[in-house]
């Protein structure tokens, strides 16, 4: 009797338990919680909230690096035309041919550590590296491809992995490029990229590559890296399409809610000037500037990327370097427009960054540690440049201005547009005295320099004038 209580009472208990997690089933299924929330209409205090970290950064790293890095330019030892990580494509090599390249890839110089610290070092808060770039190599261990430095190249450990890790303990912000366009994937037409014949249904065949290639990777990369920003390219896909983009834009911001993504995610990007058209509503956060700057600002965010030779990924043969002083004062005219700057470097095979790029990053950093409180968290004044020479930026939210000089000041310097609070005191950034100023209407405000100012300054870049007051 007391077994037969015992059973009827298991079986009681165990079609409860049926019907309730059944319930919770059916509650799962009717709220599909990321389905109902449309992330192309987000108020525009929600997105405010979303981008204050990015907005207040400013300076960030790009790094394109993969197989590309191995053949660095050089295709049956002859010299290709062109950047680096296109050489595939610019060489027509075929697909099984550029494999080879990703066989050989074994970088075992890097340090995901050292990466970080150097970017730190240059005053970089954030990092956008190509987790796959237009060659279709990935660089994580990835489920729907053995494409993968993984599964593919002897290195055979995961570089997204230990990058993201470091970007962790060392405070930066982890970001991923992910190219829309695959010159390896079958469906994405890989054959046409090498001259080889188109193949049929290509839309069709993009369709099953977005839906089950791109789209799992994705997932696999949010889940797995936690990334704060996905910047998409190679958008310009003949197959990709308008839809596509939109369903790509909220796919990813329903993976992760407060993700950052770039407009390349779409298709209303204009060229290198990376703004975009008019004539559609788009998606993405940012418009993205390729090696160039807008001429003036912007209501809509923009970040400028650009390369410190010629190329993006490694050529050994590029020494075509920008200066110091020029990438400073790119940094300081983005900054000075509202936008932030996406500065790259591509490293080798073996995992070494070039030491030019290292070098200027050195001498970056160390003017943002004099002068970084001018960059950093400000957004442009109304009026943000005087000639050719000198930019504005406020610290946001408050009345102080900082006006910096690309050219040495002689024992005066003069901003139109300032009015200096009444007895307020007007700082050289690196010079730990106050400086005599005169105010005049119409002509505003003129600073005194002792000589002994510009010399504690010493060698810098750039001179930064700190002032507490409003525009005239
Ligand atoms: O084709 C790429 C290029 O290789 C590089 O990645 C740059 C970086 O913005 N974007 C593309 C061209 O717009």
């Amino acid at each position: 009797m007391r077994t037969l209580h015992f059973l009827v009472l298991m079986v009681l208990l165990a079609t409860a338990c049926k019907e309730k997690q059944k319930s919770e089933d059916q509650s799962a299924k009717e709220i599909p919680e990321e389905e109902t929330v449309n992330y192309l209409e987000e108020s525009d205090e929600a997105f405010n909230e979303r981008m204050a970290w990015w907005r207040d950064a400013r300076f960030g790293m790009f790094i394109h690096w993969g197989a590309y890095a191995v053949p660095a330019g050089k295709y049956e030892g002859k010299k290709v035309d062109g950047i680096g990580e296109w050489i595939m494509r610019n060489a027509k090599i075929p697909v099984d041919v550029y494999e080879q390249y990703a066989r050989e890839f074994n970088p075992t110089a890097f340090n995901a550590e050292d990466w970080v610290a150097v970017m730190k070092n240059a005053g970089m808060k954030y990092m956008v590296i190509t987790s796959k770039h237009h060659d279709g190599f990935c660089l994580w261990d990835s489920d729907v491809s053995n494409y993968d430095i993984v599964d593919f190249s002897p290195y055979g450990k995961d570089i997204l992995k230990a990058l993201s890790d470091a970007c962790k303990a060392q405070g930066i912000k982890f970001g991923l490029y992910h190219s829309i366009m695959d010159w390896h994937h079958p469906d994405a037409h890989a054959d046409t990229y090498a001259g080889g014949e188109p193949s049929e249904n290509n839309e069709e065949r993009f369709a099953d590559y977005f839906e089950n290639y791109l789209k799992p990777q994705l997932k696999e990369l949010i889940t797995a890296y936690d990334p704060a920003i996905l910047w998409f390219d190679g958008e310009w896909e003949k197959e990709f399409t308008h839809e596509q983009g939109l369903e790509l834009y909220q796919y990813v911001r329903s993976l992760k809610p407060d993700i950052i993504i770039n407009n390349r995610v779409d298709k209303g990007r204009q060229g290198m000037q990376g703004m975009n058209r008019d004539d559609n509503d788009y998606a993405g956060d940012f418009g993205t500037p390729e090696q160039e700057i807008l001429d003036g600002t912007s209501d809509f965010d923009w970040e400028s990327c650009m390369t410190m030779n010629d190329t993006w990924g490694y050529r050994s043969d590029d020494d075509n370097w920008k200066s110091s002083e020029t990438l400073i004062r790119n940094l300081v005219d983005v900054a000075a427009k509202g936008g932030n700057y996406l500065l790259n470097i591509g490293p080798d095979a073996q995992g070494n960054i070039p030491g030019p790029s290292v070098t200027r990053l050195e001498d970056i950093g160390n003017w943002l540690k004099v002068n970084g409180e001018a960059i950093y968290g400000t957004e442009n004044p109304g009026s943000y440049k005087q000639g050719d020479d000198i930019r504005f930026t406020r610290k946001k939210g408050t009345p102080y201005y900082y006006a910096v000089s690309f050219k040495k000041p002689g024992n005066h310097i003069q901003f139109n547009s300032l009015k200096p609070e009444e007895n307020s005191k007007v700082f050289l950034l690196g010079y730990e005295h106050p400086l005599e100023w005169k105010y005049t209407e119409g002509k505003g405000v003129t600073v005194s320099i002792p000589g002994k100012a510009l010399r504690a300054v010493g060698n810098t870049r750039a001179w930064t004038f700190k002032i507490k007051g409003t525009e005239n």
